[in-house]
């Protein structure tokens, strides 16, 4: 989980060192890639989804300016389905989850 507050400046470093590409998105929000391989880029790249290949590490910033609890993983839905996947968590928020019930929530 990434927990953050409300106007934070989030720094998020991104490595593979795995075998894989893993397309990462986060969702609600861009984030400004500052950094490959510990190469900082001449000019902002905003986005919301970075191919993040074998042995390559990227720094992305984000501001929390969109409250609530918002997904981050890697969009191989093969990759997300094992555990490839984290929160955006605000502080102050909460949403339970009900396994079933009258919407019939599944995992
Ligand atoms: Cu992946």
């Amino acid at each position: 989980m990434i927990p953050v507050k409300e106007g934070d400046i989030v720094k998020v470093e991104i490595s593979n060192s795995g075998m894989l590409n893993h397309p990462m998105h986060l969702h609600g929000h861009r984030f400004q890639v500052q950094s490959k391989n510990g190469e900082p880029y001449d000019a902002p790249i905003v986005k919301d989804l970075i191919h993040v290949k074998p042995g390559e590490t990227y720094t992305v910033y984000f501001k929390a300016e969109n409250k609530g609890e918002w997904l981050f993983h890697c969009h191989d839905n093969n990759h997300a389905d094992r555990g490839m996947v984290t929160i955006v968590d605000y502080e102050g928020v909460y949403s339970p989850f009900e396994l079933g019930g009258k919407n019939n929530n599944q995992p």
